[in-house]
């Protein structure tokens, strides 16, 4: 068995990763990060490049990008949450993965415009209006697809937890209640004990700190 070793920051793109490995009930060793400078230490650089939350150690390599783990531990663990090649799913499988990061973008830069920069004269109404709309035909896409089905694929896979992700970030820019079959299929991915637990607070400071970020004017 692999020694595993997740860096994370708490409501991060690093969720998609802890929530997998407790899905996939692997025994690992969580290391929390404050979300900001602390990622910039020499130290944590060495692991990741660019500063950033997840990096995963596997028996002392260290793998990043949070689709590349899903693929390496789904591969790795033979995990019914993957696709392997083969799969008559595994296309729709990749596509999902590769989505979630579509999806996430948008809200990385919601992110970046309402809440890292927190003096209003810096922010551009202008891209925090185009980027909440181009969030909202990506998840018209989701709930498009998920309008007879309760999963992206036939049955719960690791894509839904990486798509999950991505519209939980979505939820503080958009209101999701206007697509009812994403609105369900969140409903149902919420509840499972793996998401309450990747997400439960822990004494790290959140990056969402309200509910709902609206544009202004
Ligand atoms: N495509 C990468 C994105 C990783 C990423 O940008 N993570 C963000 C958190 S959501 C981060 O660590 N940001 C810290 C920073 O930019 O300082 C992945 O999926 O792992």
């Amino acid at each position: 068995m692999s020694e595993i070793v997740l860096h994370h920051c708490h409501q991060a793109r690093s969720v998609r990763s802890l929530w997998l490995l407790y899905e996939m009930d692997i025994p690992f060793t969580l290391v929390m990060h404050d979300f900001g400078k602390e990622l910039r230490s020499e130290a944590y650089l060495a692991k990741h490049p660019l500063g950033r939350v997840p990096a995963m150690e596997i028996d002392g390599k260290v793998l990043f990008e949070t689709g590349a783990i899903t693929e390496y531990l789904c591969e790795a663990y033979d995990s019914p949450l993957g696709r392997k090649p083969g799969d008559p799913e595994r296309m729709e499988w990749l596509q999902w993965l590769h989505y979630a990061e579509t999806v996430a973008v948008h809200g990385a830069t919601l992110t970046q415009q309402h809440i890292v920069i927190y003096d209003d004269k810096d922010r551009s109404q202008l891209l925090m209006k185009l980027e909440a709309r181009r969030l909202e035909k990506a998840l018209e896409v989701l709930d498009a697809h998920l309008q007879d089905r309760d999963f992206l694929l036939a049955d719960f896979s690791a894509v839904d937890i990486s798509v999950g992700y991505s519209v939980y970030i979505a939820q503080h820019f958009i209101k999701i209640g206007q697509f009812e079959a994403l609105s369900e299929w969140m409903k149902r991915l919420q509840a499972r004990d793996a998401f309450i637990k990747a997400l439960m607070p822990n004494g790290k400071t959140a990056i969402y700190q309200s509910k709902f970020y609206g544009i202004t004017d």
